[in-house]
């Protein structure tokens, strides 16, 4: 059964792949799994009818069949689960790779998040460049542990996982900021997921929504 997805009509982040629907929509390609998408307004996604798929008023949601599902994690957790691909077999490994999605999503997205909310909603106040100090402090604290550990590997551990794929999708939140220029390790661990081909393709549809122009190719 074709599982559908919804994503922003009108992405605040114009196309750069940053919605939390992009990580969904990666994991599908990277297991071959076609998609449908169905895009929300702000204006829908808090009507009873979305709320009842996400309490929470959001996107990214999963449905298929009688499943309903919400939490980018958790859906690219299920995904992971049902097809070849995101998860080695191994359970030893298995409990590795999904260690790493918990701390991607867990421990090193909220600093991230943080900061990124402060240079929205507080930009204007008083006090903004003492915060940003502390938020960029702390964010840097985690990019240099993280760092650390992925030495000169290719993935956090062993083979691409779904580990790697949020880990990912949590770094790109900082493009533009600089931050990451000081771990050449980890903007190169970017660039190698981006050039996957599963990514290239989530990304093109995904922007494809934005512009307006069905994806080339
Ligand atoms: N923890 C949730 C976060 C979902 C989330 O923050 N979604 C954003 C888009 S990336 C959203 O819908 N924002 C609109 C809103 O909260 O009103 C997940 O990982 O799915």
């Amino acid at each position: 059964m074709t599982p559908t997805i919804t994503a922003f009509e009108q992405s605040p982040d114009r196309g750069q792949g940053l919605a939390r629907d992009m990580r969904v929509r990666w994991a599908l390609e990277e297991v071959g799994q076609p998609y449908d998408v169905r895009l929300v307004s702000f204006t829908e996604m808090k009507q009873p009818a979305h709320r009842a798929l996400h309490p929470f008023g959001q996107i990214p949601t999963y449905e298929e069949g009688d499943l309903a599902l919400f939490e980018s994690g958790a859906i690219v957790f299920h995904i992971a689960e049902c097809h070849a691909g995101l998860l080695p077999d191994d359970a030893k490994a298995r409990a590795g790779a999904i260690t790493w999605m918990f701390a991607a999503l867990n421990t090193v997205e909220p600093p991230i998040v943080d900061r990124e909310m402060a240079t929205i909603l507080e930009h204007d106040k008083p006090w903004y460049a003492e915060r940003l100090t502390i938020l960029d402090e702390r964010v840097r604290a985690r990019l240099g542990e993280l760092s650390s550990r992925l030495g000169r590997a290719n993935w956090l551990d062993g083979a691409f996982s779904a580990g790697d794929l949020l880990m990912v999708t949590v770094l790109r939140r900082l493009g533009g900021s600089g931050l990451l220029d000081g771990y050449p390790n980890l903007g190169a661990y970017v660039a190698r997921s981006e050039a996957r081909p599963a990514y290239k393709r989530a990304f093109q549809d995904q922007l494809a929504v934005f512009t307006g122009q069905p994806p080339a190719g």
